[in-house]
C-alpha cells in the first residue's frame, strides 16, 4: 500500500482529530466526481483491478472566479485549515488564470488505504482573473457569484454535496462566457465541483507505474487521451511528467429550460521522477519527498484544455 514521509514518525499530523473530517469531506467531493463523470470511475476501476491497493492521489484541483471573495481563497482556506501550506504561484496570462498549489500536512492514516484514504493529495486551485475580462462576461459572472450571498464561505461545502451556491444561468450566459473564457463557461455550470484527481503513476506497483505504458493501455482500453501540445506533457527538468484524459460531458438544464450538454470533469495522471541528489538511493528507501515536486506552468496551460470544445469534439 501507499507509503508516506510520516511514517518515519518524525513530525505527527497537525489536524489529528479533525483528520478523519477530513477525508470524509474528500470522499464526498471524489463521489459527486465520480457519479458524473463515467470515464473517471471507468479508469479509476481499471487502474485498481490492475494495481490492487496502491492507487494513491497526487493532487486534486478546482477552479474558481477570481471576483468579490470568489476565487482561490474560497476553497483554500478549508485547506489551510486543515493543515495545508501554500506553495507557488503559477500565471497564465494568455487564459487569464492564475493559480496556487498547496502541500498537504503529515498524515497519520498515510499508508492504511488507497486513493483519499492513501496519503493525503497535493491541492491545486486556480481562479479567473474576472477585472480582464470584458463587461459582459463580467456582468454575467457578477450576476451569479451576487446571487449566491455568502456562497463563498461554504465552497468546499458546496463540492462535496455536488451543488452550486449560485443559480442556474441560461444558456445564453452560458455561450457568451464560453465564447470568451471556456474556463469561465465551465465554472459557471459545475462551480466548485471537483476538476480532477490525478493518479500518482509511481506510486503504482505494476507495470502501469511508468506513465507511458498507462497511457498506452488508457488508450488500449478505449479511452482519449488530451492530446494538446502532445499527449505527455514533461516539464523542462524531465522530472515531472503528466497526462489526462478529455472531460466527460453532462446534461445540463439551464434556466431557461435549454438542457443542453456541457463539460464535466477528467482525470489526470502524474509520474514525478527521483531528484538527480538522491538518484543513487535504493529503490526502497525512496519516499515522496526524494522526488520532483511542485507543478509546471507550459504543462498545466496544456492540461487546463482537456474540458475545451477542441478535445471534447475530437475524432
Ligand atoms: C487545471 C489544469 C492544470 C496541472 O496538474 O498542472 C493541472 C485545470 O484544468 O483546472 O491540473
Ligand atoms: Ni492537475
Amino acid at each position: 500500500s501507499c507509503i508516506s514521509q510520516s511514517e518515519q514518525g518524525s513530525h505527527k499530523t497537525s489536524i489529528q482529530g479533525g483528520e478523519d473530517f477530513f477525508r470524509g469531506v474528500l470522499e464526498s467531493m471524489q463521489s459527486v466526481y465520480l457519479n458524473r463523470n463515467p470515464t473517471a470511475k471507468a479508469i479509476l476501476d481499471l487502474v485498481h483491478s490492475v494495481d490492487n491497493n496502491s492507487l494513491c492521489y497526487d493532487h486534486l484541483a478546482f477552479r474558481t472566479f477570481g471576483v468579490n471573495g470568489y476565487g482561490i481563497d474560497s476553497m483554500a482556506s478549508f485547506f489551510l485549515d486543515y493543515g495545508y501550506t501554500q506553495r507557488d504561484e503559477l500565471r497564465f496570462p494568455g487564459k487569464k488564470l492564475r493559480a496556487l498549489w498547496f502541500s498537504p500536512p503529515d498524515d497519520s492514516h498515510a499508508g492504511t488505504g488507497s486513493g483519499i484514504n492513501g496519503p493525503l493529495p497535493r491541492i491545486f486551485i486556480s481562479e479567473l482573473l474576472v477585472d480582464q475580462m470584458s463587461p459582459k462576461t463580467q456582468e454575467i459572472i457578477k450576476k451569479y457569484t451576487g446571487s449566491s450571498g455568502t456562497g463563498n464561505k461554504y465552497a468546499a461545502l458546496a463540492s462535496s454535496l455536488g451543488l452550486l451556491t449560485w443559480e442556474k444561468p441560461l444558456y445564453s450566459e452560458f455561450q457568451q462566457l464560453a465564447s470568451e473564457s471556456e474556463y469561465a463557461a465551465w465554472t459557471l455550470v459545475n462551480g466548485h465541483a471537483l476538476n480532477h484527481v490525478t493518479i500518482s503513476t509511481h506510486r503504482l506497483k505494476t507495470h502501469l507505474r511508468d506513465i507511458n505504458k498507462l497511457n498506452q493501455f488508457i488508450e488500449e482500453n478505449g479511452f482519449r487521451l488530451n492530446s494538446e501540445g502532445g499527449v505527455l506533457k514533461v516539464s523542462p527538468d524531465g522530472l515531472l511528467q503528466q497526462s489526462s484524459t478529455v472531460a466527460d460531458s453532462v446534461s445540463f438544464q439551464f434556466s431557461d429550460g435549454l438542457t443542453e450538454s456541457v463539460p464535466c470533469s477528467y482525470i489526470e495522471f502524474a509520474e514525478r521522477l527521483v531528484l538527480p541528489q538522491y538518484k543513487n538511493l535504493p529503490e526502497t528507501e525512496i519516499k515522496e519527498f526524494h522526488r520532483r515536486d511542485g507543478f509546471e506552468v507550459a504543462s498545466a496551460d496544456k492540461i487546463f484544455e482537456s474540458t475545451s470544445k477542441e478535445q471534447l469534439n475530437r475524432v
